[in-house]
């Protein structure tokens, strides 16, 4: 089906409406710059103009009279307002409304860019092209086209309007021509569509490898378990990942997928949601699957309950989601544990060990002593947890109530019970994820052809702001920094490099706001470290220091004990109360003792007691993000943005501020005005002339490339506002190459029909 909002359907639209004399509109003087000449235009063309309210919202509208800095306008219902000159901006021609790549629009303001969305959205059509970027705009409702058939469709070049599937197969195709590593990068706010997304070019990219292969079946269900295990509901996504994701999909060099390996940024501080929950919020997925759908053999052998039963599980008032059938994903998580070839056994022990989990939320202490000493109570929960950890009773009792042969207090006690339930679960989910990636090992070598996806937790900001917020917000920002530097920084440096004509685009850079955050003496994390290792230090002292160091660059409450951090996409003021213990979170060295005795009895290697190193969780955090951009700057980059379009997440609603701060955090007019003056294509003058050297006769033909390169575009009569030269370097603008691609096929193919006229007027 031909999408109606591609450029090319747009000429025609243009040259109906001129009744076919061409491409009449010229545009109009904008009204950003001398507004009075302009404004006369307006009026007397009765063209469309953004009137700005004053709730902050645009209104399209026709300019009637001016006069002394003021202007008339009726707006499309009918109303006439007295505004400002200054609240106006100039309106795209209608033709143009709901064009299939943002860059076609002749102005590019913030209201028309909002319009294109919304106009699209109401349409059904959630995806839109922001120059390079893809923006994907949750739908809150089934996938509208997706599937094998849509996926062959967009293979085949017979479906290209904007899709998951046309970049997942744009990093496939520049995989195979290039032989270079791509990448997939995923980002937009929690609830925004990250995940599903990512599924969707994952199914593209498995299908495209050999769809029907076991390991494309693998990398199917691995997804499901990742999820089962990894995901919550929260108060914005009823199925939420809490932890990040990378997944490398690798390919041999035909382009047949071998294998994939997982890498996760660990829920070191979604650790908390094993044993508490915030209101209508749940733990993770698995939990209330086996609760409700276990077989009765299992439930006998792991003595389970239904989830009301587990205080790890009905604290938050939320056991059931609306349209989640617990029980059925039950059965499909085993049925994608079979897949994955995960066996028997080794299943019965991942189950006791949530098993444990639970019960040991449910063990409570006595109080022995007027200094509020406890002991474990012996019952039914104290029981079944020893059993399904494979420890005696007498064993779990000294763990869970002494310390270094002193007994513990109440609130110690609790904290030493839910630290060891944290640390099962967590390990539980390291262990997974290795055991997922041997089973998607895939028998070659990698060749270097492969695609990374990333699906990592977005910017967040809610009225009060943790240690966990200031992690995710790193990654944010370091995320960012990819982004900012492949598509502005390192692009305007090579034209620069490479002498060409070539006007700045300004962008707001955040390294900044990075080396705040990572600068080694002062910066906030080795601040945070440094408090962190002196035992004495409480929270206050943690902001005092911070305060001390980077008072010129945040901002400070003392009353509060707050920080202001100015993220890039807005912002945060952090809560400092916490940080430290968070920071600092190990497991006592006695419970760490009764772990590693029930590895050796029962546990073999489920539980990786490596992971008990002294590193702070910030310093862990640091060294994961750090790896994941590593690797990511070894790929070729594609960049996808999921919009949330309500806060209700509800189908058809498009609330046009939570939309435009999307769009604001992410500096999209800028990378918009970016890429309306890029150059899409480079090559050495050398790969140009072997390239496309055989588009030249024998005579035209010359033994330097640059001079071949000149005498390709001469011959073909190549518009100069759509190449430059550079030193050592030839650009194009986008569609150019493909265009030229097509004529090589042709005389490689022996039809060298080739028509000069082709290039001509082509963008
Ligand atoms: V989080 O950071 O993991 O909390 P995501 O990943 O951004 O978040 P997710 O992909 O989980 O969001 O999407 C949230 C919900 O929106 C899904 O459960 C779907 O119900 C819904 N959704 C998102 N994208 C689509 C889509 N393309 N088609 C249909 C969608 N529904």
């Amino acid at each position: 089906v031909d999408s109606p909002y591609t450029m090319a359907a747009v000429h025609e639209r243009r040259l109906a409406e001129n009744g076919g004399a061409g491409l009449a509109t010229a545009t109009p003087p904008s009204l950003d710059s001398g507004l009075d000449n302009s404004i006369d235009y307006y009026i007397k063309k009765q063209l469309r103009v953004w009137c700005g309210l004053q709730n902050g919202q645009w209104e399209l509208g026709k300019i009637q009279s001016a006069v002394g800095g003021k202007a008339s306008v009726t707006l499309l219902d009918g109303t006439v307002l007295t505004v400002s000159t200054g609240e106006l901006l100039p309106a795209n021609s209608e033709i143009l409304d709901g064009v299939d790549n943002l860059v076609w629009l002749g102005y590019l303001n913030e209201p028309s860019v909002l319009c294109n969305l919304q106009y699209r959205y109401h349409r059904d059509v959630i995806y839109t092209m922001a120059g390079p970027v893809l923006f994907a705009i949750n739908p809150f409702k089934d996938a509208l086209i997706s599937g094998s058939d849509v996926i062959m469709a967009y293979r085949e070049k017979i479906l290209d309007s904007p899709h998951v599937y046309v970049v997942a197969d744009t990093a496939y195709s520049d995989m195979m021509r290039d032989g270079l590593n791509q990448s997939i990068i995923i980002s937009g706010e929690s609830g925004a569509g990250k995940s599903v997304t990512a599924k969707l070019a994952i199914e593209y990219l498995v299908e495209v490898g050999g769809g029907n292969s076991e390991i494309a079946c693998r990398i199917r269900e691995s997804g499901f378990i990742l999820e089962t295990f990894g995901n919550a509901k929260t108060s914005r996504n009823k199925n939420s990942s809490r932890f990040g994701k990378l997944i490398d999909i690798n390919y041999n060099a035909q382009g047949i997928l071998q294998g994939a390996c997982i890498h996760t940024l660990i829920l070191m501080f979604e650790q908390s949601r094993i044993s508490q929950l915030n209101r209508s919020e749940r733990s993770y997925n698995v939990f209330y699957q086996m609760c409700a759908g276990a077989p009765s053999d299992m439930r006998d052998k792991l003595n389970l309950r239904m989830a009301s039963e587990y205080k790890f599980l009905n604290q938050s008032g939320c056991l059931k989601v609306h349209d989640v059938d617990d029980a059925h994903n039950f059965k499909k998580l085993m049925e994608a544990m079979d897949t994955l070839q995960i066996s028997l056994g080794v299943q019965e022990r991942i189950f006791k060990l949530l098993a444990a989990i639970l019960w040991l939320g449910n063990i409570s202490f006595e109080v022995t002593d007027h200094e509020n000493h406890v002991t474990v109570v012996t019952d039914e929960a104290s029981r079944s947890a020893a059993r399904l950890l494979g420890c005696k009773m007498n064993d779990l009792t000294v763990a869970l109530s002494t310390y270094r042969s002193e007994t513990l207090m109440l609130h110690q006690a609790i904290d030493t019970r839910d630290a060891l339930a944290k640390f099962v679960y967590t390990s539980l989910f390291s262990w997974l994820v290795e055991t997922i990636n041997r089973s998607l090992e895939g028998e070659t070598e990698p060749t270097g052809r492969s695609i990374s996806i990333l699906d990592i937790y977005g910017f967040e900001s809610y009225q009060k702001n943790s240690f966990e917020q200031l992690l995710i917000n790193y990654a944010d920002e370091r995320l960012h920094q990819h982004f900012i530097r492949h598509l502005f920084k390192l692009e305007q440096e090579d034209y620069e490099s490479e002498g060409i004509d070539w006007r700045k685009v300004e962008f707001v850079d955040n390294q900044g706001c990075l080396d705040l955050f990572e600068e080694k003496t002062v910066g906030i994390l080795s601040t945070l470290d440094e408090t962190s290792n002196d035992s004495e230090a409480a929270s206050l002292t943690f902001f005092n220091k911070l305060k001390q160091r980077l008072s010129s660059t945040l901002s400070f409450n003392d009353e509060k004990g707050v920080f202001r951090v100015h993220h890039y996409a807005g912002e945060v003021q952090y809560d400092s109360t916490g940080f430290l213990e968070k920071n600092r979170y190990t497991l006592q060295s006695d419970t760490i003792l009764f772990l590693s005795s029930c590895c050796k009895n029962f546990l073999t290697n489920e539980l990786n007691l490596s992971d008990l190193d002294k590193q702070t969780v910030g310093t862990k955090f640091k060294g994961q993000v750090f790896r994941l951009i590593q690797r990511l700057e070894t790929t070729k980059p594609h960049f996808i943005l999921c919009i949330r379009p309500n806060a209700k997440q509800l189908q058809g609603m498009f609330e046009k501020d939570i939309v435009l701060h999307q769009l604001r955090s992410n500096g999209v007019l800028e990378t918009l005005t970016m890429s309306k003056s890029r150059y899409h294509t480079r090559m050495s003058h050398q790969e140009f002339a072997t390239r496309f050297g055989c588009l030249l006769s024998d005579k035209t033909r010359c033994q330097d490339s640059l001079c071949t390169s000149i005498a390709i575009l001469q011959q073909y009569r190549v518009l100069p506002e759509m190449y430059q030269l550079g030193f050592t370097k030839i650009y194009f603008r986008a569609d150019q190459v493909s265009v030229l691609e097509k004529l090589r096929q042709q005389v490689m193919q022996g039809t060298n029909m080739v028509e000069n006229q082709f290039l001509r007027g082509r963008v």
